[in-house]
């Protein structure tokens, strides 16, 4: 099955069959691959490589440079199913996600493209008479891209499409758990390379295999401008030192602790179906995944009958298979998910749910069944993010407090409020309302599109990718004053003869 996969993908059997790092299907626990691990040396030949392609790139035309994503979303159309797939046997995900995945990226190609053509600067009055000034945009470097296993390639393609048209070229160091993946798209990347012609340089798109050491070596590389990472907040407070302390840049895209708050005049109806994709999808694995139910008191108990019924007629089991709940990742996602239960549970909530699943018929992966952990009141345990389908149950009297819940967390990346009072839903996307990077009404937290900037504040890390301006990320600004007279006046009026 996955050697058909990788071969339609155009995956050389050497790059993923009898190397030192063991991929092991969380849908099964069976080893579904052996990557070849880079030595120091290979790492460093890699960056070597990209750097020495990011000279050529650079002088490429955008446009044409779009031309080389137009011919790599291609290629992912040809082949989304069996991405897809892969995804999905790779990280556990069900197939509708995986694809959804391959989607966004395809989606992010479209955008990229259209970008090549408008990488734009602004011109400026000068106060000087005779000068111009205007800003232009210039190609950064070598693109560092650190990504994790539960959206294994989607953030990878977000800014590869984009540093790529920007004039970049690339070296990925993907989640040690989800090699297979970043594999397949780095042959589809090659394959749209060779229908692009010589333009493109050998060198452009690096991927790095290994653990932490080789993520490491890629971060503190002068070579690398920009490092940009998704993963843990604990990862990326290893990482933004580390960047810092060269002067380089970082995206970080780290953990999120995403609530919905649900109004007295919600749609209920909505509201469940809402709360169910985001908080019981992906099996809890979205740095977008809802973990904290604010509710208002007076819908509480008729809102948490609903969920309970809900939760109990999900589908838990093969991902591929038609299931809508696939395996959390390993065993050590699980033993955090009991943790976290065990820990609630002594102070005081009643738990639904979070039992293990099909362990008789997988000993090896780690189904669970999604928790609904009512709680008296938001606590330490809440402010967490447990990587698992844990819903936290709160609730509220009046908005004010509904906000402050919201917000009284370390992470920001998403939130959403559920009403059909329109003086609610300003107050929450307004000033005063939530402080994530993402305010939604009368829709989930998850599955954004990738038109708009994705990321969040505080520990989620102030990193955006994907749409709107973030391209100027892969950049760099250049201001140009230029003097057309026969003149030469100061700025400021200054006199200096
Ligand atoms: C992630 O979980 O790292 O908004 C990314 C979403 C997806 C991206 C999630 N478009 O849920």
């Amino acid at each position: 099955m996955i050697n058909d996969i990788m071969a339609r993908l155009g995956v050389q059997q050497a790059d993923w069959q009898g190397g030192e790092l063991c991929v092991t299907s969380p849908v099964n626990g069976e080893v579904i691959g052996q990557v070849k691990v880079d030595s120091a040396t290979d790492v460093e030949a890699k960056i070597a490589a990209a750097h020495e392609a990011f000279a050529h790139w650079r002088a490429v035309p955008a446009p044409r440079r779009g031309e080389l994503v137009r011919l790599f979303g291609e290629a992912l159309r040809q082949h989304k199913a069996d991405l897809g797939a892969l995804v999905s046997w790779e990280c556990g995900k069900i197939l509708q996600e995986g694809l959804g995945e391959v989607q966004e990226m395809i989606d992010i190609c479209d955008l990229a493209v259209g970008q090549s053509r408008q990488l734009f600067g602004l011109t400026i009055a000068s106060e000087r008479p005779g000068h111009h000034m205007r800003e232009t945009w210039h190609p950064l470097g070598p693109i560092g891209l650190i990504t994790a296993f539960n959206f294994p390639v989607a953030p990878w393609a977000w800014n590869a499409a984009l540093a790529l048209v920007c004039g970049n070229s690339l070296v990925w160091k993907p989640s040690e758990k989800t090699p297979l993946t970043a594999l397949a798209c780095q042959s589809l990347l090659q394959q749209a390379m060779v229908a692009f012609g010589e333009d493109a340089p050998t060198g452009l798109s690096q991927v790095i295999m290994g653990e932490r050491d080789a993520g490491e070596q890629l971060v503190k590389d002068a070579r690398i401008p920009l490092i940009s990472a998704t993963g843990s907040t604990r990862m990326g407070r290893q990482v933004a030192p580390l960047v810092a302390a060269r002067f380089g840049r970082c995206i970080l895209e780290l953990g999120g602790n995403n609530a919905m708050i649900v109004a007295p005049s919600a749609d209920l109806d909505m509201a469940v179906r809402a709360i169910l994709f985001s908080a019981v999808g992906t099996a809890g694995q979205r740095c977008t995944t809802l973990r904290r139910l604010i509710v208002h008191e007076s819908v509480r108990d008729e809102l948490l009958a609903r969920l309970k019924k809900a939760y109990s007629g999900v589908s838990i089991g093969h991902p591929l298979e038609g299931a809508l709940v696939g395996p959390l990742i390993d065993a050590d996602a699980y033993e955090a998910m009991q943790q976290a239960l065990t820990a609630a549970k002594a102070a005081g909530a009643q738990v639904t749910g979070g039992e293990r699943q099909l362990a008789e018929r997988y000993p090896h992966a780690y189904y669970v069944s999604p928790a609904l952990v009512e709680m008296a009141g938001q606590t330490d345990l809440m402010r967490q993010e447990t990587f698992a389908p844990i819903l936290y149950v709160i609730s509220y009297t009046g908005l004010d407090e509904a906000i402050a819940l919201n917000n009284d967390v370390p992470q920001g990346l998403s939130s959403c409020i559920f009403t059909t009072d329109v003086r609610e839903a300003e107050t929450f996307v307004s000033a005063l309302g939530s402080d994530c990077g993402i305010a939604n009404v009368n829709i989930g937290p998850s599955g954004a599109e990738i038109g708009g900037a994705f990321g969040g504040e505080k520990e989620t890390g102030g990193g955006r990718e994907s749409g709107s301006d973030v391209w100027k990320s892969y950049m760099r600004r250049q201001t140009n004053t230029v003097n057309y007279s026969r003149e030469l006046p100061l700025a400021q009026g200054i006199q200096f003869d």
